[in-house]
């Protein structure tokens, strides 16, 4: 599959959940961009369903196996490796269960188009007027907790760092991002933002990114992200602060102040 800007479909055991008539009608009616589903060790019948859909359109439908699961992070880089290493203009990671509908992906990339300067645009839930964005609450609240306190640790003030839609340049700042697993498998999205920053100033950092906010988003039953995750995502937050604090220490340096 050789399309432009390829989007990197994570997949674990979704089988029910999993659109595949609103993922080649995109495909057909938008030239420049294919999907990559990753397969990570599903044990319902995901692989088949994968399968159909690569048969039906195959110059606009890859897949990836992974053998084991390995984990959304795991999945997400291993596919953004493949697209990468296949020559696309722009590479995205997109949640299966279409929480965040694909008619977004043309206008990130526009944004991405507008901005040479831009690395990432991150789709930003923000439940406002004119928009249909909606969250249960509890979910809500929890990620604004966990969501102030990534910006606190990238020193950036992004409002959403879990969205599960991003759409970066293919550009070797990006490869380098994706290179090496991350350490982090519930809050990986935080550490590709903090790799991706990492040594610059804070201003210099904020032209990287781009928060679009979206025209609709909506939880999808089925999520097999709970409590127990958030919890986890918590700890690893914790875990890529300390590690962020000696990768902006190059910035700590040529300042002369302390960033704590
Ligand atoms: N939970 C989970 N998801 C995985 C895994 N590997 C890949 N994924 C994919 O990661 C994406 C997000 O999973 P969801 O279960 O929808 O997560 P969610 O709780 O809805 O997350 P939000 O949409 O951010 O609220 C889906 O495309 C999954 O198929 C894994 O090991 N565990
Ligand atoms: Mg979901």
């Amino acid at each position: 599959m050789t399309r432009p800007v390829v989007i990197v479909v994570p997949c674990f055991n979704e089988e029910a959940r999993l659109d595949g008539e609103a993922f080649l009608d995109y495909a057909r009616g938008h030239a420049d961009v294919g999907f990559l589903f990753v397969d990570d060790g599903s044990r319902d019948r995901t692989a088949a369903r994968l399968e159909r859909l690569r048969a039906d359109l195959p110059d606009a439908i890859a897949v990836q196996a992974l053998a084991k699961n390995a984990g959304k992070a795991e999945a997400v880089r291993t596919g953004v490796l493949a697209a990468l290493s296949g020559g696309c203009e722009c590479v995205g990671y997109w949640d299966a269960d279409l929480s965040t509908p694909l008619v977004e992906i043309a206008r990130f990339r526009e944004i991405l188009r507008a901005d040479p300067a831009l690395l990432a645009v991150l789709g930003c839930r923000i439940r406002r007027l004119g928009a249909d964005v909606r969250r249960q609450s509890a979910r809500h609240y929890l990620g604004r907790v966990f969501a102030t306190a990534a910006s606190l640790v990238l020193r950036l003030p992004v409002y959403d760092t879990q969205c599960g839609a991003k759409l970066f340049r293919a550009d070797r700042r990006v490869c380098e991002a994706f290179a090496v697993p991350f350490t982090s498998r519930w809050a990986f999205d935080v550490e590709v933002i903090a790799r991706l920053r990492a040594g610059l100033e804070d201003a210099a950092a904020e032209r990287l990114f781009y928060e679009q906010p979206l025209g609709r988003w909506q939880d999808v039953p089925g999520s097999k992200l709970g409590v127990r995750h958030m919890l986890a995502a918590l700890r690893d937050l914790w875990r890529i602060r300390r590690s962020c604090r000696r990768s902006f220490s190059v910035v700590v340096g040529r300042r002369g102040n302390a960033i704590h």
